[in-house]
């Protein structure tokens, strides 16, 4: 039976506009996505958005329009976003969906049978921004006698009100067996060790429900009050497979490969994700992983800095594969960075136009002009062509072994390893000379580049799917483009097309004063 891998992103909150970060989430996890089906698995990628709760309400509010259709507009933006960034989800959830609502009812009712769930009343610190409780040692009060959360700014008020409650608190030694027993669960390990202290130092319960707002899924049975965004929110990854019907065709996807989430909401889905599961006795998804936060030129994102970037904006300006190989190259995965202008030119005219671009254009219009257009005869290989080859037959596994800690920076690092290496090899072997000495080295040699060349963009595939797919043409690759055509050595003869520049160098003086 063919391996199922089932990924999904954060389902965004629809009360902003999808910025960098959004697609920062989405582009990692689509690279997972295609990676694995390069692999052959039988792969489920799901995004969506997330839209209930009291800040969607106010927004809505103050859009002047009903909520639904605040939602509806919110979501589609979402949805552009990921055409512009090419991202492969296989489905879109939004929480608005009766698919959705029914799922959350149902897994209302399995806690309750299950006796997880109580009636009680809450009185606590709420931030409606964050959609989130906190103690009062997670806030501080401010000059002007108003009081916020410590950690995101967020204006909080005192909240009295019935509420429905998950017991939380009697998962606490099941979720560290859990983290125990699965290192792996939790990642990076720095989190990993965050979380775990977090759920040493005591659980609360939880309160999973509201009835001073109405924007939201309806508790069964006691329709004044709506579920807890979280609660409703974090149910979506089964939803999308068909939840309460695991025996349909999306049920083989439960449970979750990984769920990719930003370090903010980490806690979410490592802490309160698996007891709720656990709660309803459902599978647990085999890891939780986060990544860190972009700031843009130094500064935090922010409507009142006016820096928040559509990422679609960059695509228009540098190119798509330019922006998504940026993202994941500048920052080790799990890390915060920052992003610049000048650091995203500096990216793609090192890495892309002088490094992967060139070699390309090198190589293959040489071939174009100087070789008939064509996969050149190996001929007889010497050491230096070996030790190259042998470099292309090991990078599919260095890059799956990265790309299995989620290490995407690490990958690429790897398969700029062995562009470096052709690059000297080009340089030592100088082709251009062997046209006038000897043309079978200059075709065994122009042949070993090619081969390198496809092994660097079968495996790229994921990371730029635009433009590597341009430069497997340039190679005349036929449709399989998975990784185990890499098994088999690169036939000679195959008719090459005429190629064209794959990252054109950007010039800054001309941005800066095209600005
Ligand atoms: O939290 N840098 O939605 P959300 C990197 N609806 N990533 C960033 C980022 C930044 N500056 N800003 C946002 C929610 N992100 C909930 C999730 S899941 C059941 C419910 C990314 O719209 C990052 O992935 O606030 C973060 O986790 C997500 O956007 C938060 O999106």
């Amino acid at each position: 039976m063919t391996k199922t891998f089932y990924i999904t992103t954060p389902i965004y909150y629809v009360n902003g506009a999808p910025h960098l970060g959004h697609a920062y989430t989405s582009v990692a996890a689509d690279v997972l996505a295609r990676w694995h089906r390069l692999e052959g698995h039988d792969v489920f990628f799901l995004t969506g958005t997330d839209e209930h709760g009291q800040k969607v309400e106010a927004a809505a509010k103050l859009a002047g329009i009903p909520p639904q259709e605040f939602t509806d507009r919110v979501s589609d933006d979402f949805k552009d976003m990921a055409r512009v960034m090419n991202i492969s989800n296989d489905d879109f959830i939004r929480t608005t969906e009766p698919r959705h609502k029914a799922a959350a009812a149902d897994i209302w009712l399995k806690l309750q049978e299950n006796g997880f769930i109580y009636l009680g009343a809450y009185e606590g610190w709420y931030a409606v921004r964050d959609e989130a409780f906190y103690d009062e040692d997670e806030t501080e009060k401010k000059p002007d006698g108003t009081r916020i959360a410590t950690s995101s700014g967020a204006t909080v008020e005192w909240v009295v009100e019935p509420s429905y409650f998950f017991k939380l608190s009697a998962f606490q030694d099941k979720l560290l067996e859990l983290y125990e027993a699965n290192p792996g669960f939790i990642g990076p390990q720095a989190k990993r060790n965050e979380i775990t202290s977090f759920v040493k130092s005591g659980l609360r319960d939880l309160s999973i429900s509201r009835t001073s707002f109405s924007w939201g899924i309806p508790v069964p049975g006691d329709e004044k009050h709506v579920m807890y965004v979280w609660l409703d929110a974090l149910v979506n990854y089964l939803s999308a497979c068909g939840y309460p019907d695991l025996s349909g065709p999306r049920g083989k996807y439960w449970p979750a490969n990984v769920h990719l989430v930003g370090k903010e909401i980490i806690r979410f889905h490592a802490v309160i994700w698996p007891a709720i599961l656990m709660a309803a006795n459902l599978p647990l998804p085999a890891r939780v992983f986060s990544h860190g936060w972009w700031t843009v030129e130094g500064e935090k994102m922010s409507k009142s800095v006016g820096n928040v970037t559509d990422v679609r904006e960059l695509v228009a300006e540098f190119g798509l594969d330019q922006v998504r190989y940026f993202l994941l190259r500048e920052v080790p995965f799990g890390n915060d960075g920052d992003f610049s202008r000048r650091a995203l030119i500096g990216r793609i005219n090192s890495d892309l136009a002088n490094g992967l671009g060139n070699l390309a254009q090198r190589t293959l219009s040489f071939i174009n002009k100087n070789a008939g257009a064509v996969v050149p005869p190996k001929g007889r290989l010497q050491e230096a062509d070996l030790v190259l080859l042998e470099q292309c037959s090991q990078l599919p596994e260095k890059v799956r072994g990265a790309i299995g800690r989620l290490a995407f920076h690490e990958a690429l690092d790897e398969i700029w390893r062995l562009i470096r290496a052709a690059d000297g090899y080009i340089d030592r072997e100088a082709p251009w000379s062997l046209r006038k000495t000897d043309t079978a080295r200059m075709n065994s040699v122009l042949y070993v580049l090619c081969a390198t060349l496809r092994s660097i963009g079968v495996v790229l595939q994921p990371f730029m799917p635009e433009q590597v797919g341009r430069l497997l043409d340039y190679l005349g690759v036929g449709d399989d483009r998975s990784l185990t055509i890499l098994d088999s050595a690169l036939a000679e003869g195959i008719l090459l097309p005429a190629p064209a520049g794959l990252f054109p160098r950007i010039v800054e003086e001309q941005k800066n004063a095209d600005r």
